[in-house]
């Protein structure tokens, strides 16, 4: 009991989702066909091959999900709606049934007293705006302020906190340049127009959420704590290359209406870039009623040669930087080093550069572990306990320091779809059996409970 973290009055639990990760029911009611369906069943681009059709099968079995979230005491939901279930072409007639999924979930949700928290996209691209230059290109983003607007229009009445895109960053650098997400490109220029795009889809759905009133609007990135493996001056260089790639084309025009001045040699076509108009800044910058972070672990980075020679054959994100392991910490399934006192510093550092941030929400952190089921049939996921309650610390203590954090979800509430990584990993607070799709909650899901309740016995006593 003494070991769970406090936190102010108010302060939001949750738990996350994403749609692609979640949902199956991939061909069902006139959805149409995402990147990550035409990536996951393209042969060698996920473990075993694993895709998305069945996945936990919560298109059916919402209801059994909603009743975990209910049990687990949490006040909000995170979760995202797939694009091509609600516009199958990303442009032009929506789908009924599509939206009829959503308008079911948000209603139990509510049944059950729990906020819905929306992320309008989270990599599920119709595969049709792709076929025309996918985030490449500027239509994809306008496509997306209508897409966008379709949404609201139909759940606004009942969703208060939207979240326009979540981790751009990925959308961007590991669809375009890394190409270990879909739709699996290995580009430069490219991958520099879509990271532009993204934040103009992001700056634009702002605008139509405003304009259907909508309560509190939010975007969620993947800022990372980066630190140089050493002090030499060529790793101090690849730090502050890493921390434009990672962060700052992210933070410098949503929070400042300006992009990174400094490396240009590396980012010059974020700033002079033929994919960019006037004005845009200022759409990327509209104020926003709160910041979404997904914290998992921090960076190590050394300087390093190019990956590829030729300058013209180099993807965005060969910028000589190389990750170096991160000794004498315990590591996670993901290969992910655990170090909770991160967290906090990221905090700080972001608080400190940008004295106006607005209200910060953690959308995600978690764990992915070797859980197994135990002869009692449960799973007793003691890292994951471990992870989950070290990181809440570091949370509680960036709060106390004075960083205005209002809430925390917990990644995830189920084992599910992880990318390229197939159902190989498990980030779960629930497990998930894949062969029956039964749900097991682990002892993290009570470890989570518990703190909910504690927290709301302390703070219902203080008032
Ligand atoms: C978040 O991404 C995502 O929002 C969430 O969907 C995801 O499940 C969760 O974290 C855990 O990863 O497939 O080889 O490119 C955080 C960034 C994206 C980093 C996926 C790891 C897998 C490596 N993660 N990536 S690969």
């Amino acid at each position: 009991m003494s070991d769970f973290p406090t936190f102010p009055a108010g302060f939001t639990f949750g738990a996350a989702t994403a749609s692609y990760q979640i949902e199956g029911a991939a061909t069902e009611d006139g959805r149409g066909p995402s990147i990550w369906d035409t990536y996951a069943h393209t042969p060698g681009r996920t473990a075993d091959g694993a895709t998305g059709d069945v996945a936990c099968d919560h298109y059916h079995r919402y209801p059994e999900d909603v009743e975990l979230l209910r049990r687990l005491g949490v006040d909000s939901y995170r979760f995202s709606v797939a694009w091509p279930r609600v516009q199958p072409d990303g442009r032009g007639p929506v789908n009924p049934k599509g939206l009829d999924f959503y308008d079911r979930l948000v209603d139990a949700l509510l049944e059950a007293g729990i906020a819905p928290a929306v992320t309008l996209y989270h990599w599920d691209l119709p595969q049709a705006l792709e076929d025309h230059g996918g985030w490449r290109v500027r239509d994809t983003a306008e496509r997306f302020a209508d897409y966008t607007r379709i949404v609201v229009d139909h759940l606004g009445d009942r969703v208060g906190r939207w979240i326009t895109l979540n981790e751009p960053f990925c959308s961007a650098f590991n669809g375009y340049a890394v190409g270990r997400h879909a739709p699996g490109a290995q580009e430069g220029t490219g991958a520099l127009a879509a990271a532009h795009h993204l934040l103009l889809a992001h700056g634009l759905a702002v605008g139509e959420l405003r304009a259907a009133g909508a309560r509190e609007v939010g975007i969620t990135l993947n800022l990372d704590h980066i630190r140089p493996a050493s002090d030499s001056e060529a790793d101090l260089g690849a730090l502050r290359r890493a921390e434009v790639l990672h962060n700052l084309v992210w933070t410098e025009p949503i929070l400042a209406g300006r992009y990174p001045e400094h490396e240009r040699e590396t980012w010059g076509a974020m700033l002079d870039g033929s994919f960019r108009r006037d004005g845009d800044l200022e759409t990327i910058s509209a104020p926003l009623d709160f910041l979404g972070i997904n914290y998992y672990r921090p960076l190590l980075v050394a300087d390093a040669p190019h990956q590829r020679q030729d300058p013209a054959a180099r993807t965005a994100v060969d910028i000589r930087v190389r990750e170096v392991p991160w000794e004498g910490v315990r590591h996670t399934t993901m290969g992910w080093p655990v170090v909770p006192d991160t967290f906090t510093e990221l905090l700080l550092d972001l608080t400190a550069r940008y004295p106006d941030l607005p209200p910060i929400h953690i959308t995600e952190n978690g764990s992915a572990e070797d859980d197994r089921v135990g002869a009692d049939g449960q799973v007793h996921d003691t890292d994951r306990v471990g992870y989950l309650r070290d990181h809440l610390h570091a949370l509680a203590a960036a709060v106390d320091a004075g960083v205005d954090v209002r809430g925390y979800y917990v990644w995830s509430l189920l084992d599910n779809f992880e990318w390229a990584f197939g159902y190989d990993r498990r980030f779960g607070i629930v497990r998930v059996d894949y062969d029956t799709l039964e749900r097991t909650p682990k002892d993290s899901y009570a470890w989570y409970a518990d703190l909910i309740a504690a927290h709301r016995e302390r703070t219902a006593a203080e008032q």
